[in-house]
C-alpha cells in the first residue's frame, strides 16, 4: 500500500514535469551561460536603455531612471534551443508594456522590434510577443543583481520563445514595421521561435 502511494507520487511529479517541459527538451537544475562571443560589462554609470521607431528617439533612460519605473516579478520556465529548460526561474524588472507607458506612448507604434545589445548581438520579436506582461527588461535573477554573464546590468526576458530571443545586454529597442531577422535569425534560426511548435530553425511551421 505505502509503496504503491510513494510510487504514484513520484509518477504524479514525473507528470507534471512532462507537462511543463516543450517537446524535445529535457529538465536542467543548471543555468548554463550561453553567449556568441564575449561576456559585455557595461557599468551602470555609462549604461542607458532607448526606445526607438525611425530615426526617432521615443524614450530614455539612465540607470537610476529605469530603476524608478514599476518593478514587476516573473516566476517562469525558460527554454533554450539547445534543448535544456529550467523551471521556475525567477525574475524582476520592468515589463514592456510599462516601458511603453512610461515614454509617454498609447501603445505601440509598430508590430515589430529589434532589440539591440551592446557587443552587437540582436534578436527581432513581434510587438504581439511582448505586450501584455509577458516580457520584460530584467535586472534582478532570483532576488540578486543580474550577473554579468546571465545579461547584468539589464536583459530582455521573453520565457515563452526560446532563450536566444531574451537578449542580454540590451540597450535599444527599435520598433520597425517590418521585420528583418536579427544575429540568430540571419543565421538560419526562426523568426519567432515558439518552444510549444519547436520553431527553432528557418523553415519550421
Ligand atoms: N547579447 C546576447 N544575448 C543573448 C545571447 C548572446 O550571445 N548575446 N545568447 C542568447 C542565447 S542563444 C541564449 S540560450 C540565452 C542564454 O542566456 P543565459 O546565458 O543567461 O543562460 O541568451 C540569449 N541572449
Ligand atoms: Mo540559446
Amino acid at each position: 500500500m505505502l509503496v504503491t502511494r510513494g510510487f504514484k507520487g513520484k509518477r504524479r511529479q514525473g507528470d507534471d514535469a512532462r507537462r511543463r517541459l516543450p517537446p524535445g527538451q529535457f529538465l536542467t537544475p543548471e543555468f548554463p551561460v550561453l553567449t556568441a562571443g564575449p561576456t559585455q560589462h557595461t557599468a551602470t554609470d555609462r549604461w542607458s536603455l532607448s526606445l526607438q521607431f525611425g530615426g526617432k528617439l521615443l524614450g530614455s533612460w539612465s540607470w537610476d531612471q529605469f530603476n524608478a519605473l514599476p518593478q514587476t516579478d516573473l516566476t517562469v520556465d525558460i527554454h533554450c534551443v539547445t534543448k535544456w529548460s529550467k523551471f521556475d526561474t525567477k525574475w524582476r524588472g520592468v515589463t514592456i508594456d510599462d516601458l511603453i507607458a512610461a515614454a509617454g506612448l498609447e501603445g505601440s507604434p509598430s508590430s515589430f522590434l529589434m532589440a539591440h545589445c551592446d557587443g552587437g548581438y540582436s534578436t527581432n520579436l513581434l510587438l504581439s510577443d511582448l505586450l501584455g506582461g509577458r516580457a520584460m527588461i530584467a535586472t534582478h535573477f532570483a532576488d540578486l543583481p543580474l550577473l554579468p554573464s546571465h545579461g547584468g546590468p539589464a536583459r530582455l526576458l521573453v520565457p515563452h520563445l526560446y532563450f536566444w530571443k531574451s537578449a542580454k545586454w540590451v540597450r535599444r529597442l527599435a520598433f520597425r514595421e517590418e521585420d528583418k531577422p536579427g544575429f540568430w535569425e540571419s543565421l538560419g534560426y526562426h523568426r519567432r521561435g515558439d518552444p510549444w511548435l519547436e520553431q527553432r530553425y528557418e523553415g519550421d511551421r
